[in-house]
């Protein structure tokens, strides 16, 4: 290892491990790591899962895959021989934001799972230019640059295969760039980034994510998610998503034939699943290739449905995708003829008019198109596959009960444990062996420690390294001094209304007040924020806008200072979720009751020790049935009460402003005289009207328990030895949330892999 480190430099560089830089020593690291993953077999069988994606929040790729392939500590020794850290040099890498968030998140995590379990499955995707915007905080305001990641030296691999691409008006021609995934101590798959080689970063002026949205042949691969709130940014997105399923299905259908398969059995031997609504285009894709092969359009439908399988991850009705026909129209003619005649074999069936494809006002429904023509449909979480069943996807379940699976997500413990807690993941093996790193419920042999006092203190004293880190990081990027002594309770994540960032903004303010007032904490707070508002998102950004005058306002007041921060970090990735999350005490995990379909966050915290304080929603109900009641903090509204408030249309929050003092007068702070003296008039004034008038997720509802669980939470971690006791439970019951788990299921019920 150190001789090829040495060879490398010297023939990239001419220098060795003494004399190059830290730029140089990441780049041959980075050719050791593709040699050294390339040498794993690819994973094989008779049967092949595609998982087609328009995300895969990847995150930096070299220490989880020198983790992967067994090679950490050895290259960690190597390189502190020579006076280097290889936790320094892993920080040179860029990083790849090619997703949004738990989505994406979850995707990367699959493909870690899947090649570690030996099972054959790549990813399907693009190779955005640009990801996901880097988020920069300016005057209290959230502004978007563009994110460069693809630097000269990168885990992209150049393929040979390409494939022309129809649109309406012209034809594109792919080209493909791989990224080897190495499972951990087992084979390797690959992710595939299709990409157009026309493609011009010189349309993207410096700081800024603006482009003309026309010049398709020169945009297509620019941007993940192009801001969508106009009718050119939507039709980009269809033009992203129709080139990818395009892509997708003719290296599947290559792939196939390359090894002799018939493809009127392609279920045998193909099974994609897709990731939400952003590949349904594969559906009608698939059908047009085959027919184009030669099929009858029956024989098409029927393979196709036997191979694709789709996962929802929303309930919420804006994020479900539907088309208008005249957009397919202008960008892809030669799909309408086939997902009009989808549209009408479902008509003869079905006199219920909720369940076509195509509706009245001619908009195409994706996810109605993957739930007939596939042959799963998932939730991903226990209660929201409930709601799907019961109240979302109703009509559907009882056309197809037989489809209808859940599949609770999952995390890696190879990058949410193993690489991002070092310190715990050492500790845990010295307590109870190495066994729990490839079978995570091991951990619940911790529990025999759960009285443990000396456990417990070494708990507590790794939390403190954590945040120590975590401050030194602050300090460095944000020039922020962070106190180590103090409650770190952390919200990171997108930001949106639902996710309800604005009610723990609300909270910040009765701290603030109620320090003002006397009370002063007596172990203090550092609030800790994390999010990116899509662009065109005005009112996240106002909640944004709102967070960052709170922390001005209380870090110019030292009566409070002291006692309570609100912080909030810039530009929340997945390098940055890898350092606060080990040093949160509180994990926040706030949506309305019934909206979060899963959140994969809330697992990472419990993982690393945090304790959940959050509403009955998503994985949270999992969460504290494994825990049990005494190790987590439930609030709020229950979902069918949520959900039943929504039918009745029940919900006024102007009652519980007009009649609720305290929440009057915190929501009033908004645009009262402290915080305009700071902030921007127009965005607090609106952020005020929407609480007061509208509040569609319903924050004034939960805002009072809200504070009164905050402030029991708070007065908990005074007693150290209880609540690193509550810690240890969470961390030993934190197996079950393993991504390994998750694709075992994935596999025994719907892919059938091996
Ligand atoms: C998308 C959009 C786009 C338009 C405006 C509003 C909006 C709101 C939500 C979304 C989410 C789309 C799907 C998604 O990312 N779902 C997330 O998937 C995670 C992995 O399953 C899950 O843990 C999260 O709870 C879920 O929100």
């Amino acid at each position: 290892m150190e001789e090829r480190l040495q060879t490398l430099l010297n023939e990239k560089f001419g220098k060795n491990l003494d004399t190059c830089s830290q730029e140089e020593l990441f780049q041959v690291l980075m050719i050791l790591t593709k040699e050294e993953t390339q040498k794993l077999p690819q994973n094989q069988g008779n049967k092949k899962l595609y998982y087609i994606s328009a995300e895969f929040l990847i995150g930096k790729l070299l220490s989880n895959n020198l983790i992967n392939l067994g090679l950490y500590e050895e290259v960690e020794k190597v390189l502190e021989k020579h006076g280097q850290k290889l936790c320094e040099i892993e920080e040179l890498e860029l990083e790849p934001s090619l997703g949004n968030g738990g989505l994406g998140r979850l995707a990367a995590c699959f493909l870690d799972s899947i090649a570690t379990l030996g099972l054959p499955g790549d990813g399907i995707g693009l190779n955005y230019h640009f990801g996901l915007f880097r988020q920069m905080f300016e005057d209290h305001k959230q502004k978007e640059v563009k994110n460069p990641w693809i630097s000269q030296e990168s885990w992209l691999m150049r393929q040979p295969e390409t494939f022309q691409v129809p649109f309406k008006d012209f034809t594109l021609k792919s080209v493909l760039y791989d990224i080897d995934v190495p499972g951990y101590e087992s084979g390797c798959n690959r992710l595939h980034l299709f990409d157009v080689d026309t493609i011009d970063e010189s349309l993207v002026p410096e700081d800024s994510i603006d482009f003309d949205k026309k010049k398709i042949q020169k945009n297509l691969t620019l941007f993940l998610y192009p801001d969508d709130s106009d009718d050119d940014g939507r039709k980009l997105r269809i033009y992203q998503q129709y080139f990818m399923v395009s892509c997708g299905a003719q290296l599947i259908l290559k792939e196939c034939e390359d090894k002799g398969y018939d493809l009127h059995k392609l279920n045998e031997h193909v099974v994609i699943q897709i990731n939400d609504t952003h590949p349904s285009m594969v559906i009608p894709e698939l059908i047009r290739l085959l027919t184009g092969k030669g099929f009858t359009m029956d024989e098409a439908v029927k393979v196709v449905s036997k191979t694709c399988a789709y996962t929802n991850h929303t309930i919420l009705a804006e994020a479900l995708e539907k088309w208008p026909m005249d957009y397919l129209e202008e960008v892809v003619p030669h799909l309408l003829p086939i997902i009009k005649e989808l549209d009408e074999r479902v008509r003869e069936k079905y006199t219920d008019e909720s369940v076509y494809i195509i509706d009245e006002d001619e908009r195409v429904h994706m996810a109605h198109m993957d739930i007939h023509y596939g042959f799963s449909v998932n939730g991903v979480a226990a209660l929201h596959t409930e709601i799907l069943k019961n109240t979302e996807l109703n009509n559907f379940y009882k056309i197809y009960p037989e489809k209808f699976n859940n599949k609770t997500n999952g995390i890696t413990f190879r990058r949410w444990l193993l690489h991002c807690n070092r310190e715990l993941s050492a500790y845990i093996e010295s307590l109870i062996g190495p066994g729990f790193k490839k079978n995570a419920d091991e951990l619940e042999k911790l529990l025999a420690y759960k009285d443990d006092e000396k456990v417990l203190e070494k708990l507590a004293q790794i939390k403190v390294e954590k945040k120590l880190e975590f401050k030194k990081f602050m300090k460095e990027t944000q020039d922020m001094e962070l106190d180590e002594n103090s409650i770190f309770d952390v919200q990171v994540k997108r930001l949106h209304e639902y996710k309800r960032q604005q009610m723990n903004a609300l909270y910040a303010i009765y701290k603030y007040l109620d320090i003002k007032a006397g009370n002063k904490p007596k172990t203090p707070i550092t609030m800790i924020f994390g999010a990116k508002a899509a662009p065109a998102y005005v009112i996240a950004k106002d909640i944004i806008h709102l967070i960052l005058c709170l922390h001005d306002l209380i870090e110019n007041d030292p009566e409070v200072k002291p006692y309570f921060r609100v912080l909030m970090i810039e530009n929340y990735n997945v390098s940055k979720a890898a350092k606060v999350i080990p040093a949160a005490d509180i994990s926040e995990q706030i949506s309305l009751a019934s909206k979060e379909a899963s959140g994969t966050g809330n697992m990472k915290f419990m993982l690393n020790g945090a304790l959940t304080l959050g509403t009955e929603d998503g994985a949270n109900v999992e969460i504290r049935d494994l825990v049990g009641d005494e190790n987590i903090y439930i609030f709020g509204k229950r979902p069918q009460e949520v959900i039943d408030l929504y039918a009745e249309e029940a919900y006024c929050s102007k009652d519980i402003y007009k009649k609720d003092k305290l929440i009057h007068k915190l929501v009033d702070f908004i645009i009262g005289d402290e915080l305009l003296a700071i902030g921007d008039k127009e965005s607090l004034t609106r952020l005020h009207k929407e609480l007061v008038g509208k509040d569609w997720f319903m924050t004034l509802l939960d805002t009072r328990e809200y504070i009164e669980t905050k402030e029991k939470i708070y007065a908990d971690y005074e007693d150290q030895k209880a609540w690193q006791k509550k810690a240890l439970v969470n961390i030993a019951k934190a197996g079950f949330f393993s991504s390994d788990r998750t694709i075992k299921q994935y596999n025994e019920d719907i892919w059938h892999l091996q």
